[in-house]
Formats: structure tokens, C-alpha cells, sequence
């Protein structure tokens, strides 16, 4: 005899699955995996192009584990490193159960969109179409474009949401949950992101040149963890960083009028860490040229953007 059937039928199943978010750059696709987790995982800036690389999101319930895959933005791709991040985000989509397809509201890009529905087409997967930041819409104008979505492809839903201030991501988990299929529980209920310690940290210092560079500075900036020093005696967690540029102009500027730029930035950028490790921190942060780095195959791989990590 089967000791382990269940005649009375009411065993619960467990429900598990991978969920990529895709869209256009800035749609807020990373505001959305952190609303989704009620932590922050993956930085989100006001400019196009944060995200580098793939970043998985955990989110374990009861009877169910959802594991998002933050991408990179879609867009026409010019240069090396913009290759890179969009095969990493189109690369999100092997082996995935459903996909969030997330659109701006407030920045309707039909040609960006085409691209994607030309993506999905070929991918053939279950996507739900999350129209976000609708704070800044009214009513009136976001029914007509729910109807016009509906009939450009056949979506298995359409969620308004404000990923911002956490509008709508219940009925947004609800629709996600009905969709899982039956499975394991791929992670440790305690872990909410794949990112390594070093990962995150560099993100984080990066974020904050992102909000504080301007013009094409950010885009030619990326961030290495040298090493992590345990605390010891007197002296705090600390954390030496490099910040890389691909210009000696453009290492003036980070460096900023006696060091006031990378000041700033390494305070807001230690503040953060303090919260996310929870210890008091110590960040030595230093600025070096390395010459293209952004169209340089070997340094893309040397500094950690490879975009290849599933
Ligand atoms: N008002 C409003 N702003 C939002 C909302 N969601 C995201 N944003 C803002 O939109 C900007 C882009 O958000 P991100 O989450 O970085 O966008 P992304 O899609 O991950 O962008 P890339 O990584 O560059 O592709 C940030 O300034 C967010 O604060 C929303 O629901 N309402
Ligand atoms: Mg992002």
C-alpha cells in the first residue's frame, strides 16, 4: 500500500515557477521586483539603462516559491556593453513560466514595444502585461490603452499598478500565483536574492553615481569590490571598492573639487550598506581609468558584467 497517498484529496500542492519582468529601459521593472519582495534587491534610478545584469528575486510563501529575474532594459543596442545587457535580458527568457511584460504608462514607446511583442512572439510563454506608474495618469486615459494592449496581443492579464508606492501588487500576485505550475522549492525559504555580498554592494555604490553623475558619466562608470574586511577590534566592516571610469576627464569628475564628488556619493553609498548590513561600515572607495572598458570584452568579464549568469 501507498503510505503516502491521500485519499481525503486535500494535501496541498506546491506551486513554483520563474517569473522574468521585461520591458523598456526606465519602465520600472527593478521599483516593481523590490515592491513585489518588500526589500531592495536591485537598485532603480531615474535614468534609462540601471540594470546590468540579471537579478533573481525570491519570494517564498507557504505553499508556493516565486522567483522573479529582474533584466536589463530592451532597446535597440549599440556597443558592446549595451549587446551585452540586452542578450542578458532576452537570455532571462530560456527555461521561464511566465513573463511580466511592464510598460510605462506615462512613456508609451510603440516601437520599443513591437520589438518586445516580436520577443514574446517567438518565446511563446504566458505574459501578463503590467501597465505601471499609473500615479501619474487619471482613469480616463489608462482604460483606452488597457483596450488597445488587448488587442495588439493576446495577454493572459492586464494589471494596473504603481510599482512606486506599492499599488495593485496584490492583484499583480494574485494573477502571477493562479499561473505557477506545480514544483519544487528551488530555494531556501530565507534567501531573497541570488546576488553574492559583493554584488550588492557594488550595485549599491553604483546607484549612487548614477543619482548624483550626469550626461554620459554612469554609463562609463561601473564598480568592483577589491575586498571585504570583517570588523576587527576597533576598526568597523570595511569595504575597499574601486570605481572604474574610461576616462581620465571623467575620473576628474567623479573625484569631484577636492574629492567632493566621491565623497558624497561614498556617504550616501555607506548609509545605505549600514541599513543593509545592519554594522556600522567603513568604505575606501578609489577611482581608476581603465581605458573603454565598456567596449573591451576582457574587462566587461574581468569587472563582473558578463550578463551570462543563468
Ligand atoms: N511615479 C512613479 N515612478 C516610478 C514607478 N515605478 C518606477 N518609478 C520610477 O521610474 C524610474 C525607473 O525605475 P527603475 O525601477 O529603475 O526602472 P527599470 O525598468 O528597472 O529601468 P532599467 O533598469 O534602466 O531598465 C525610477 O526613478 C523609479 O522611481 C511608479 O509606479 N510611479
Ligand atoms: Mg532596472
Amino acid at each position: 500500500m501507498d503510505i503516502d497517498s491521500d485519499p481525503g484529496g486535500d494535501k496541498k500542492i506546491f506551486k513554483s515557477g520563474f517569473i522574468a519582468i521585461v520591458g523598456a529601459p526606465n519602465a520600472g521593472k527593478s521599483t516593481l521586483l523590490n515592491s513585489i519582495l518588500g526589500e531592495k534587491v536591485a537598485i532603480t534610478t531615474p535614468k534609462p539603462q540601471t540594470t546590468r545584469h540579471q537579478i533573481k528575486g525570491i519570494l517564498t510563501g507557504e505553499n508556493f516559491q516565486a522567483v522573479f529575474i529582474d533584466t536589463p532594459g530592451i532597446h535597440s543596442s549599440k556597443g558592446l556593453l549595451n549587446r551585452v545587457i540586452v542578450k542578458a535580458a532576452t537570455q532571462a527568457l530560456d527555461g521561464i513560466d511566465l513573463i511580466l511584460f511592464v510598460v510605462d504608462v506615462t512613456r508609451r514607446n510603440k516601437s520599443a514595444e513591437f520589438r518586445v511583442f516580436d520577443l514574446l512572439e517567438k518565446v511563446k510563454k504566458p505574459v501578463i502585461l503590467v501597465l505601471n506608474k499609473i500615479d501619474l495618469i487619471s482613469r480616463e486615459n489608462l482604460l483606452p490603452m488597457m483596450a488597445e494592449l488587448q488587442e495588439i496581443y493576446p495577454f493572459e492579464a492586464i494589471v494596473p499598478i504603481s510599482a512606486k508606492y506599492s499599488d495593485g501588487i496584490d492583484m499583480l500576485l494574485d494573477e502571477i500565483l493562479a499561473r505557477l505550475p506545480e514544483g519544487p522549492q528551488y530555494y531556501d525559504a530565507t534567501m531573497i536574492t541570488d546576488q553574492p555580498e559583493d554584488m550588492m554592494i557594488s550595485e549599491l555604490i553604483r546607484e549612487k553615481i548614477f543619482l548624483l553623475a550626469e550626461k554620459e558619466i554612469p554609463y562609463s562608470t561601473t564598480v568592483k569590490v577589491d575586498s571585504i574586511k570583517e570588523p576587527d577590534g576597533r576598526f568597523p566592516l570595511t569595504i575597499h571598492a574601486t570605481i572604474y571610469v574610461e576616462r581620465p576627464s571623467q575620473k576628474r569628475i567623479i573625484v569631484g573639487k577636492n574629492g567632493k564628488f566621491i565623497k558624497k556619493a561614498g556617504v550616501m553609498a555607506r548609509r545605505e550598506l549600514e541599513t543593509l548590513l545592519g554594522q556600522k561600515v567603513y568604505l575606501d572607495l578609489w577611482v581608476k581609468v581603465r581605458k573603454n572598458w565598456s567596449r573591451d570584452e576582457r574587462a566587461l568579464q574581468e569587472l563582473g558584467i558578463t550578463g551570462f549568469d543563468t
